[in-house]
């Protein structure tokens, strides 16, 4: 594992309250002095909790598995290096749904608080905690199902006014591979009947509720009203809001990525996952998802992919 991009220690600035990390039991928990914080699992470095004003952001299913044993079902897992079931003709065809990023375990690459500014260049309220995965930590299993040198660092950054999340590829290899990514991001609302997500109107989709075709998005904001599974490709604006009774609840702002899934089960969906509790908690969550899911990310040896995400939440 490349570590020369290793973060230096968190180093105590400044006589006020600092921000903490604490990293024990296969869990890296951060926390600024104004209590926002952010946990992360080191399995499948899956943020499974961002707390901001004393709220949580995110919804984990009742049932989720957190020992390991599966992906987990919430947070938000990170989909690498293909979306959805693998096409079986592809390089990665032999490799699960949304490949292997969620369910192998990360190393913790080191936690950096940054100087002053806004979030996105890094606000002096906000503490950066990294983590890697490289070939050598894959499972042997995945390892034949997919043998590519290639270098992982996904940087968690908590701040004051919100949460980033970046996925850093590298190949690290002598051959060029194709990925995709996606940020598979699980949010909760009070009720996803009284929601909408806006920022996607005019934008061409694939629904793979309806028909798996494209379709082109006639509103300028999507209700929520029954099950829901939709392929955004090439986005013009870079923000995407969850809406509730009227008023921005949470917005997904694209960094480097131009698409995004938006997935609800609903009732049938929801019966039918074993990790899916409650069973109606169908309605106090919906996935706004950033990625690189249209066709194929192309790396050339030694070159490389970041994008991510920047969360902010007006709960
Ligand atoms: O992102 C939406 C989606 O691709 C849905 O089609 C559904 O399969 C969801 O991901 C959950 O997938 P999982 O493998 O976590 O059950």
């Amino acid at each position: 594992m490349d570590r020369s991009n290793k973060p230096s220690p968190i180093t105590a600035s400044g006589t006020g309250p600092q921000p903490s990390v604490r990293v024990e039991n296969g869990r890296a928990n951060a926390r600024l002095p104004t209590g926002d914080s952010v946990d992360v699992l080191l399995y499948g470095a899956t943020v499974v909790s961002w707390k901001s004003n004393g709220k949580e952001n995110l919804w984990v299913s009742e049932a989720a598995k957190l020992d390991g044993s599966k992906p987990v079902r919430g947070g938000i897992p990170v989909v690498f290096p293909c979306f959805g079931p693998p096409p079986k003709d592809h390089a990665t065809g032999k490799l699960p749904q949304h490949g292997f990023g969620r369910n192998s375990n990360w190393e913790y690459l080191g936690s950096s608080s940054s100087e002053s500014g806004s979030l996105a260049r890094g606000g002096d309220d906000s503490i950066k905690l990294d983590f890697g995965l490289s070939h050598a930590q894959l499972s042997e299993e995945a390892k034949k199902q997919w043998p590519y040198a290639f270098g992982l660092v996904y940087s968690v950054t908590l701040g004051k006014d919100g949460l980033q999340t970046m996925l850093n590829v590298t190949n690290q290899g002598k051959e060029m591979f194709e990925f995709q990514m996606l940020l598979h991001s699980y949010f909760r609302v009070d009720d996803v009947t009284r929601c909408s997500v806006n920022g996607l109107g005019s934008t061409t989709y694939i629904d793979k509720v309806l028909d798996a075709k494209e379709h082109q998005q006639s509103t300028p904001e999507l209700r929520i009203t029954g099950e829901v599974d939709r392929v955004y490709k090439s986005i013009k604006q870079d923000t995407t809001s969850i809406v509730q009774d009227g008023k921005s609840r949470l917005d997904v702002q694209r960094d480097r990525l131009v698409d995004s899934v938006v997935w609800n089960p609903w009732i049938e969906k929801a019966k039918g996952m074993g990790d899916f509790e409650p069973k109606d908690g169908y309605k106090n969550m919906v996935c706004v998802e950033v990625g690189a899911v249209d066709g194929w990310q192309k790396l050339e040896p030694g070159e490389t992919f970041e994008g991510g995400q920047i969360l902010k939440s007006h709960l």
